[in-house]
């Protein structure tokens, strides 16, 4: 077997890069280790940046993105209780971001990918990648007890954070930086109207609480935890309990309670691994960087990773020019990079850490105030917010 770009993992970043590559005319197939069912019912990202509401209607794949997607011009936080409102779009020219969750987009590639004949090879286990620094690259894997080699040109890693891509990357090549929260979210889902038509991110002396939504009739909420703590722990009573003192009551008055259908808790990590490309292998999305959900730019990272590559690609195939693909980890570094600061920034003034003192509590008071209180500040926070432009190569 033989094609032109391989690609591990079918998440976001490996679906939205193998229809990019179709769209351009470049043979892909995407090896990945679940099924269908398995990558389409994680309950993960909930917001779009424009950059990933435009790649999806580039791809003609924008249809019920349009019907069902929730536009928001703007978002809300709050501290101990006090609301306030960002108005993103008047503070950025109009940009907004759309909330419209991974299992959505998920179905939306799926769908594409099997009207469109996109090769995907499920149930891989055992993939391992060879030959990446000479120029012939193969990729093995067994699927229905069958070896299957895939000859190509490059490899690209798409395979999330726990994926084998990374660690093909020698020791003595790779850079890692990290920081890990000593704090997790419990997120919910639930069949009831959203307190709000916005986000709300609340900072309260008992941790941070953020209520999102899926649509008009399905709530998203999620509260800091213990990274420790057992979900078995949280009834839904509990839950509504924290979630409405932590919002305050003004909130709370418009939180509609109802039982729960998901309930998982996950840990917070910041991660950056840096080169993005080694020989004949490329990473993108997760595979790279992880960024704590704060800011909603997971998803997004994996999108204008794969948006970057598949320009790379193009060049590279139809150009005859290699600038792309040289300049590619440079470039996805750098949004990377102010991503990363973004997420971990909003994280620390929205967050209780275990180790704040009053010092530390009065200075993260003062500094949600001067946002509440300085144009200056809101547009900053909404500019990264709604995601900040794709530079050029
Ligand atoms: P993924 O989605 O992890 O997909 C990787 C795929 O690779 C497969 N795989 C392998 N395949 C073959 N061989 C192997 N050895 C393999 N190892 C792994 C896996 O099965 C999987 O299918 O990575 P990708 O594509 O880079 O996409 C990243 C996003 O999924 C992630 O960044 C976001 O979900 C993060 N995230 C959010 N992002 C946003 O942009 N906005 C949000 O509002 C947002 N909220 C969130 C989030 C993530 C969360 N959790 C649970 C981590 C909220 C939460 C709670
Ligand atoms: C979500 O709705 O899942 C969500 C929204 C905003 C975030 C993170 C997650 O920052």
């Amino acid at each position: 077997m033989r094609t032109q770009v391989a690609i591990i993992g079918a998440g976001p970043a490996g679906m939205f890069l193998a229809h990019l590559l179709r769209r351009d005319g470049i043979d892909a197939v995407v090896i990945e280790r679940r099924d269908r069912a398995y990558v389409e019912g994680r309950v993960r990202a909930g917001v779009l940046e424009q950059v990933t509401v435009d790649l999806m209607h580039r791809l003609g794949l924008a249809k019920r993105l349009v019907r069902e997607g929730l536009v928001h011009g703007g978002t809300n936080l709050s501290l101990d209780g006090r609301l306030f409102r960002i108005d993103m779009a008047a503070l950025t020219g109009g940009s907004t971001v759309t909330v419209y969750g991974q299992q959505e987009v998920m179905r939306d590639l799926f769908d594409a990918a099997e009207a469109n004949d996109l090769p995907i090879v499920w149930n891989a286990v055992n993939v391992t990648l060879d030959g990446l620094d000479g120029d012939q690259p193969t990729v093995s894997w067994q699927a229905d007890e069958a070896h299957q080699t895939l000859a190509c040109d490059f490899v690209v890693g798409c395979d999330g954070y726990h994926g084998i891509s990374r660690s093909a990357i020698p020791a003595d090549v790779l850079k890692t930086f990290e920081r890990v929260y000593p704090f997790g979210w419990l997120g919910i889902l639930a069949d009831v109207p959203p307190a709000d038509h916005e986000l709300i991110y609340a900072n309260h002396e008992r941790g941070f609480a953020l209520a999102s939504m899926r649509s008009a009739t399905r709530s998203r909420y999620y509260i800091q935890c213990g990274v420790d703590e057992n979900v078995a722990d949280w009834s839904d009573d509990r839950f509504w309990d924290e979630l409405c003192l932590r919002l305050g009551p003004e909130t709370a008055a418009k939180v509609t309670r109802g039982p729960s259908f998901e309930k998982a808790i996950a840990p917070l990590r910041s991660f950056v691994s840096e080169p993005m490309r080694w020989g004949r292998l490329f990473l993108a999305g997760d595979a790279a960087h992880i960024v704590p959900p704060t800011g909603a730019k997971g998803m997004n990272l994996a999108v204008s990773d794969v948006t970057m590559l598949g320009e790379a690609f193009a060049e590279h195939y139809g150009e005859r020019s290699d600038a792309g693909i040289d300049g590619y980890s440079a470039r996805a570094l750098a949004r990377v990079w102010k991503a990363e600061r973004f997420s971990w920034w909003f994280t620390s003034v929205t967050h209780r850490f275990p180790t704040m003192d009053g010092f530390d509590r009065r200075i993260q008071m003062a500094e949600l105030d001067y946002i509440r209180g300085s144009e200056a500040a809101q547009r900053t926070l909404a500019e990264n917010y709604v995601g900040l432009p794709m530079t050029a190569a």
